[in-house]
């Protein structure tokens, strides 16, 4: 059910570093983006991001989505928290700068997985912060897990755990893509943007079942999975392009722009 909660916007890792260079902030896109947030007016809100080129190098570096192997992989945990930390001041700084009361809540602290998915959570602090009428800012991290000692839990599925949590009334990703596409579009340019897309077709289309072309593969495909229960909840999910201006302004106040919407 789509309730009157916060709005949830998931900043992808992608649309707000540089991919291709280790821990390089998009400082242009960063600063872009708190500004449209700030003008859209949108003040329920919780802002979860991603890991970009900080989390995605050294968790990969270290094997940390494997879960503890060896303990030589602790050190990784440390460090992988902390470019996550160092991502977030970016991000709270960007948000403040636009006079936004943007409050980091390190997810580390307030949830734990078992084999990678969200067993418990602690989201006292998330539910206090927007009843001050305060933004909190989470982040995709490396949380503690009950089967694996350790685990990389995905700004995506924080996301979609809070959006059903707090009953958002829907749900924007702004990522460095337009939005779903028929085929991968990096690929093949005669790919499609799916315009709108139901959470029952990814199922078939994930089951190898009959369906229109859609991509279900890659990064998309996860967050497509990850979002699916949200859009089944009743809770729409809009993916649209955080590098386009202008693309998330229009999201957030719910206005027309090119993206895929996910729906029940
Ligand atoms: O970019 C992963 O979050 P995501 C964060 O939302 C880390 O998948 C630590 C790699």
């Amino acid at each position: 059910m789509s309730g009157r909660g916060p709005l949830v916007l998931k900043l992808g890792g992608s649309a707000i570093t540089v991919k291709e260079e280790p821990f390089k902030v998009d400082l242009e896109a960063l600063g872009r983006l708190a500004h449209e947030i700030a003008e859209s007016g949108v003040r329920e809100l919780i802002i979860i991001h991603g890991g970009g080129s900080f989390g995605h190098p050294l968790a990969e570096k270290y094997g940390i989505h494997e879960g503890l192997r060896d303990r030589a992989q602790l050190r990784g945990l440390a460090e992988t928290h902390r470019a996550m930390e160092e991502l977030n001041r970016f991000v709270i700084e960007a948000l403040l700068e636009e006079g936004l009361p943007a409050v980091p809540i390190p997810p580390i602290s307030c949830f734990l997985t078992r084999s990678g998915r969200i067993s418990r959570a602690f989201t006292g602090p998330v539910e206090a912060v927007l009843g001050l009428g305060a933004i909190p800012v989470l982040y995709g991290d490396v949380v503690m897990d009950e089967e694996d000692g350790f685990r990389i839990l995905s700004g995506d599925q924080i996301a979609a755990y809070l959006a059903l949590r707090f009953s958002a009334p829907r749900v924007v990703l702004a990522l460095d893509v337009d939005g779903v596409f028929t085929k991968d579009p990096t690929r093949h340019p005669d790919a499609e943007l799916v315009e709108v897309l139901r959470a029952s077709e990814i199922k078939t289309i994930s089951a190898g079942g009959p369906g229109r072309g859609i991509d279900v593969t890659g990064g998309m495909g996860e967050k497509l999975r990850e979002m699916a229960p949200v859009a089944e909840a009743g809770i729409p999910v809009f993916f649209t392009s955080g590098k386009k201006p202008g693309n998330l302004l229009k999201a957030l106040r719910g206005e027309k722009v090119r993206g895929t919407l996910l729906i029940r």
